[in-house]
């Protein structure tokens, strides 16, 4: 994507890009530019600070941090930047939901908005919300697709009424 990236999606190891990368996959079908950097708050806490310090200069209007583990990043980007930061917290196999409790118990006073364990999409679509209320143009794509998700239940239950549910699901 050559436009500057309005959103940034970091996350605080490669291993967390499973799921990070499903935030781009989505702005990508939005067509909203986004970056995709690996930033550790304890491997690399100074690239952390420069990165959350001067996004908003760059033009970035939303961070996506992802991590995993006792996961800093989030709650320390959100603290050296004025702009809105999305919490994922990354839960592997080896993880319990440790991630989760880090970024929920943030003290008060800086807020961060966090989406579900490995909730990289839904953190997308309210970066996506978030974009859509200076960008009519991006309004009507995210119209469109929250119309898809409706028209999407009405065909399957129109199935499952015309059809019975044991047939839906033996397909
Ligand atoms: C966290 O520790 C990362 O966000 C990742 O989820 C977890 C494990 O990192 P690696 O040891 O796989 O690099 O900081």
């Amino acid at each position: 994507m050559s436009r500057a990236p309005l959103v940034g999606i970091i996350m605080g190891s490669d291993s967390d890009l499973g799921v990070m990368s499903q935030a781009a996959s989505l702005l990508n079908e939005f067509e909203v530019a986004n970056e995709v950097r690996v930033i550790s708050a304890h491997r690399t806490p100074d690239v952390m600070s420069e990165y959350a310090k001067t996004a908003k200069k760059r033009g970035l209007k939303v961070i996506i941090a992802g991590a995993g583990g006792s996961a800093h990043l989030p709650g320390m980007t959100a603290s050296e930047t004025l702009l809105p930061v999305l919490a994922v917290p990354v839960k592997n196999d080896n993880h319990d939901h440790e991630a989760l409790w880090s970024s929920v118990k943030m003290p008060s006073g800086i807020p961060l908005a966090v989406m579900p364990e490995n909730g990289a999409k839904n953190a997308a679509l309210m970066a996506v919300e978030i974009l859509a209320l200076s960008d009519p143009l991006l309004t009507k794509k995210y119209q469109t697709y929250r119309q898809s998700l409706h028209d999407e239940v009405i065909s399957k239950d129109s199935l499952i009424v015309s059809e019975g549910w044991e047939k839906y699901l033996r397909g």
